[in-house]
């Protein structure tokens, strides 16, 4: 049996670097990329001295050559691709839609929204000559909610909720299977990237006991090993400590 083939973007943190770890656990070759390279080689050596392959590449998803010529060289080196994980990401500040910057405007929608929709045009054409695959795309909670300051990050991940809906339809007689993994609260850098200063970042978790990176790479195991017939449309997993899909409910210890 060929090692399947998975292509994980925003592979340099968080999500992405524990998606590619359970990945290459379970015997997966990989193809991971990021902006920051640096870190993506270090993640690489380690997973190749584990014993999978892997190729790099320093990527930004909103340029849709460069996550183009980055799936085409994954495809021609590996040997093809099986499964697509649409994990690059990020939200910027808590403003309102009234005064948000436009740079953070632009950022959001450009990364979650228009960099996916590149994803997915530079890497089907090769998990159809692979005979199939899978397509997961990371949405979340605020894909199914909104709260005031969240309006764009909100929308964003509405819109990727929209995407897998539509793929779902549009792949429907391929063989190719469309999941969403809706994460709520998970302690990652994305409260960092978002707030740029490290003790509001902290604040976001204090005194409840947030998801791990781990815990979305354990859902993608689950749903990229089941049989190939069975198709998970969407997983909304959430803290135990977070009541409702916003900030709104969450219990504290503290
Ligand atoms: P991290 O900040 O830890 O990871 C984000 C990853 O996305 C990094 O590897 C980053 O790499 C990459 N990335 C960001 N912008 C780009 C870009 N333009 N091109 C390529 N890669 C990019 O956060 P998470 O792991 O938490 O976030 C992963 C996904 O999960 C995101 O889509 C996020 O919206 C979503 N999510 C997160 C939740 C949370 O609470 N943490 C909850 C629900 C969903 P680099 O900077 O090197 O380019
Ligand atoms: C991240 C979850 O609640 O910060 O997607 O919007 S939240």
């Amino acid at each position: 049996m060929p090692r399947p083939i998975a292509l994980v973007t925003g592979a340099s943190s968080g999500f992405g670097e524990a998606i590619a770890r359970t990945l290459a656990k379970e015997g997966y070759d990989l193809a991971l990329c990021a902006r920051r390279g640096e870190r993506l080689e270090a993640l690489a050596a380690q997973l190749r001295a584990a014993g999978s392959q892997v190729h790099t590449g320093t990527c930004d998803v909103r340029e849709r050559k460069q996550i183009l010529g980055f799936a085409d060289s994954a495809a021609r080196s590996l040997g093809g691709l099986n499964l697509i994980v649409c994990n690059a990401g990020l939200a910027r500040g808590l403003d309102k839609v009234e005064s948000i910057p436009e740079e953070d405007l632009d950022q959001m929608l450009d990364t979650n929204v228009k960099g996916l929709v590149f994803t997915i045009q530079a890497s089907l054409p090769h998990v159809r000559k692979s005979g199939g695959g899978h397509v997961i795309l990371i949405g979340s909670t605020a894909g199914h909610a909104t709260y005031e300051g969240g309006g764009v990050y909100c929308a964003s991940k509405h819109g990727v909720k929209a995407l897998a809906q539509t793929l779902r339809l549009e792949l429907c007689g391929e063989p190719i299977r469309v999941t969403s993994i809706d994460p709520g609260m998970a302690e990652t850098e994305f409260s960092l990237v978002r707030f740029k200063d490290e003790a509001k970042a902290e604040g976001v978790y204090k005194g409840m006991n947030p998801l791990q990176a781990g815990d979305i790479a354990e859902c993608v195991r689950w749903v990229a090993t089941l049989p190939a017939h069975v198709n998970i449309d969407e997983i909304i997993v959430k803290p135990t400590d977070q009541g409702s899909h916003t900030g709104a409910k969450v219990h504290r210890r503290s």
